[in-house]
């Protein structure tokens, strides 16, 4: 197979229990060649344990959502599988579009059947027949090779009325983003998929009440579902004694910025970021790490020592978002990037609630004046921009306002930027 576009790094060990052990390794056109890495020995165990089992089996694995959230897997499946509503839906959200996020790209450029096998068992467990994967429009490869996967499981019987000839049906279809970073929001994403304006809806209800069509739905990144692959196959106590208990199994990042190897690299969590950043040969002078992405937050070249879980980042002040990590040298003038970030977040609200509509605005407005040295009074435009940021936190209706603030607070408070 030809290499990855994106270098992919994958954690040491059995190709079939990592998440990029495959990657670069198996042809991705080639179903034959997945099952013969260790595919569908997944689904295999998941029909055997049913779907109480595999649901089950992800809740004592300590699995959490891969988008940013971490919110707990198993708990998400049951409290789909036990609406008494129906159809239940199952969608992925793989409109990766956080700045300097590419790991769901590498996933399903490099390992697309381990996709779709990951979304089979979501389904199954959760009572799903079918199942939407929401693709980034700016992902014409990752599309390209989706849509073969998904044909030729169908047409080798993975897919369709009688998967692997167990009598259980279920499908996939695949819908393509437009470019809105709003629509990876997922009651945004409902919306699109719907044919309306991709614009958030107000929660509760949560989706796995009220989702898309109003109906019961599951939804999870690309990342979260297919480490339901190495839950199922070295079970659930083998799986959680990766990393720490707080935060269980490997996790993606996106290593970018002024680094000499850029790409993803898969991590036990409780790795530091200075470990995490060493293979990646950080070049001299590093300045900052932007962690999380622009809805994260940057930290010093002096606290590399932070270990990369969701406990530990929360503690010093900052999350792993969806794994961006990405690092700035001396050369970065600081100022402008913020400007840039903010000028992101202005661009991509969608408008529809006050505090995020005009709040982007007049951030983008106060960094403005602040690079150019407009402002007669950088010192309070630094005290409007904490004003400002307040209101969109708190008052927003989607992560899209209430996270709008968060990489430049961080670059005030922790880098000392224009101080
Ligand atoms: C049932 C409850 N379900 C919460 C569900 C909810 C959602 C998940 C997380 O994402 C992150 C932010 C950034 N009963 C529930 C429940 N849920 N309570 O749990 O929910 P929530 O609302 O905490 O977060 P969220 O709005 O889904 C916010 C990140 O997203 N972000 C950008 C991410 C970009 C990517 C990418 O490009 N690949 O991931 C921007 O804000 O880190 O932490 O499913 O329904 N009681
Ligand atoms: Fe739209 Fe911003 Fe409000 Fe989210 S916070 S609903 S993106 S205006």
């Amino acid at each position: 197979p030809e290499p990855p576009a994106v270098a992919a790094v994958p954690q040491a060990g059995d190709p079939s229990l990592t998440l990029l052990g495959r990657v670069g390794v198996v042809d991705p056109a080639s179903l034959d060649d997945y099952r013969a890495h260790g595919g569908y020995a997944a689904l295999r165990r998941a029909f055997a344990l049913g779907p109480a089992g595999v649901i089950r089996e992800v809740t004592d694995s300590g699995l959490v959502g891969r988008g940013g959230a971490a919110f707990p897997t198993g708990r998400k499946w049951q409290a789909t599988a036990s609406r008494p509503d129906r159809p239940h839906y199952l969608v992925c959200n793989a409109d990766e579009s956080e700045p300097g996020t590419f790991k769901d790209r590498v996933i399903m450029e490099g390992d697309p059947y381990a996709l779709v096998e990951a979304m089979t068992i979501a389904a199954y467990a959760t009572g799903a027949h079918t199942g939407y994967l929401y693709l980034r429009g700016e992902y014409p490869r990752a599309l390209h090779r989706m849509r073969h996967a998904v044909d030729r499981a169908r047409a080798r019987g993975l897919l369709g009325d009688d998967v692997l000839g167990q009598g259980y049906a279920f499908d996939i279809e695949i819908r393509r983003g437009a470019g809105a970073y709003v629509c990876g929001e997922e009651t945004a994403l409902f919306n699109s998929i719907e044919g309306y304006r991709g614009e958030p809806r107000s929660k509760p209800p949560f989706p796995v009440e009220k989702g898309l069509f109003g109906k019961p739905t599951v939804e999870n990144n690309v990342e979260t579902l297919v480490n339901v692959l190495p839950i199922l196959t070295r079970g659930a106590p083998a799986y959680a004694a990766t990393g720490t208990p707080g935060s269980t199994g490997t996790k993606l990042f996106c290593v970018s910025g002024s680094v000499e190897r850029p790409g993803v690299y898969e991590v036990p969590f409780g790795t530091t970021l200075g470990a995490l950043l060493e293979p990646a040969g950080v070049r001299e002078g590093l300045r900052a790490v932007l962690l999380g992405g622009a809805a994260g937050g940057f930290v010093r070249a002096d606290e590399l020592d932070i270990p990369l879980t969701f406990e530990g980042t929360r503690e010093a002040g900052t999350t792993l978002g969806s794994g961006v990590v990405m690092a700035f040298d001396d050369t970065v003038p600081l100022p402008r990037l913020l400007l840039r970030i903010a000028r992101f977040f202005r661009d991509e609200s969608c408008g529809q609630c006050v505090p995020c509509r005009v709040g982007t605005v007049r951030q983008e407005e106060a960094l403005h004046r602040i690079v150019e040295r407009t402002g007669a009074d950088a010192a309070g435009d630094i005290a409007l921009l904490r004003e400002v940021g307040r209101a969109m936190r708190d008052a927003s209706i989607c992560g899209l306002g209430q996270t709008a603030w968060n990489a430049v607070e961080s670059a005030i408070d922790r880098l000392g930027a224009y101080a």
